[in-house]
């Protein structure tokens, strides 16, 4: 069996793969203060906390393409899942560092998946490519797979404030608004092409659990595996985990808190839904 690793960047959430060689890159958010870099030492409470205290600039930096080269090791096969190549320079530089990699190692091979979206559903795709390294299946047929699988993989997201994410232009001014109004909740989805998609907005917490439970039968779940993220809102994700048990009792679903990078752009009270279609 060839030496195979999964690799990452941070947006994923992910730190750590059980039974796999597996590596997360970090994202960087950065103040005129400070810098947190998305790793496994950012406590990420305090960086929230911080951030809600600051009033000035921030932003944030996607990993370079060394970054993913040192992460990438001396696999022999390396498969690669970064957030959507819309919203973020990440994809591209895997996608360098990839063709550098093949070029100085030959013989050597790197799948780069563009997961069109971030957080718990690149946690699926990883989980998907956990399972499939351990086994004999070919280099090849773990990239169709990991493909294949995406296309029936979504992402939902409800927001109390889309401020960062019209700050560094990653939504419009316009679709940021609805989520900054007291007690609104935005809710959307990652689109066909990796962007943010406004869906509905939802007054109070509960109307809008609905809404995403509404919208992932609307988009073909039928009980299949759930990913929930929060940034400090365990409460609302562990409420929507019971409102889809009642209906699909079997359910796989995880609910986790969110990393740097999505705790960043997710703020405060936002959670991320990845799910199966199908
Ligand atoms: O390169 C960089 O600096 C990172 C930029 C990332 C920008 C978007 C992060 C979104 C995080 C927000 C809600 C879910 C959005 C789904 C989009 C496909 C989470």
């Amino acid at each position: 069996m060839p030496m195979r690793k999964i690799v990452a960047d941070s947006s994923a959430d992910t730190l750590l793969l059980a039974g796999v060689d597996f590596a997360s890159v970090p994202l960087t958010i950065m103040t005129n203060e400070r810098e947190y870099v998305d790793n496994a030492t950012l406590d990420v409470a305090e960086m929230c906390e911080q951030l809600l205290r600051y009033n000035g600039r921030s932003s944030t930096a996607c990993p370079g393409v060394g970054d993913w080269l040192a992460a990438f090791g001396d696999a022999e096969e390396v498969f690669c899942v970064t957030i959507t190549s819309n919203l973020s320079g990440s994809h591209n530089a895997a996608v360098i560092a990839a063709q550098e990699y093949e070029e100085s190692h030959p013989g050597r091979r790197v799948f780069v998946v563009d997961s069109l979206s971030t957080g718990p559903e690149m946690r699926l795709l990883l989980e998907r490519l956990q399972k499939n390294v351990m086994t004999d299946m070919a280099f090849e047929a773990i990239c169709a797979d990991v493909t294949a699988y995406s296309a029936k993989t979504g992402l939902l997201f409800v927001l109390e404030s889309m401020k960062n994410l019209a700050n560094n232009g990653r939504v419009s001014r316009l679709a940021a608004t609805a989520a900054g109004l007291l007690g609104i909740r935005a809710v959307g989805k990652a689109s066909d092409r990796g962007t943010l998609e406004m869906l509905e907005k939802c007054r109070g917490e509960q109307k809008a659990l609905a809404a995403v439970v509404q919208q992932m039968r609307e988009q073909g779940y039928i009980g299949g595996a759930v990913r929930i993220s929060h940034v400090g809102n365990e409460e609302a994700a562990q409420s929507l985990r019971e409102m889809l048990a009642v209906v699909f009792p079997k359910a796989d679903i995880r609910v986790y808190a969110a990393r740097g990078l999505c705790s960043f752009y997710a703020e405060k009270g936002g959670l991320l839904i990845g799910f199966e279609k199908g």
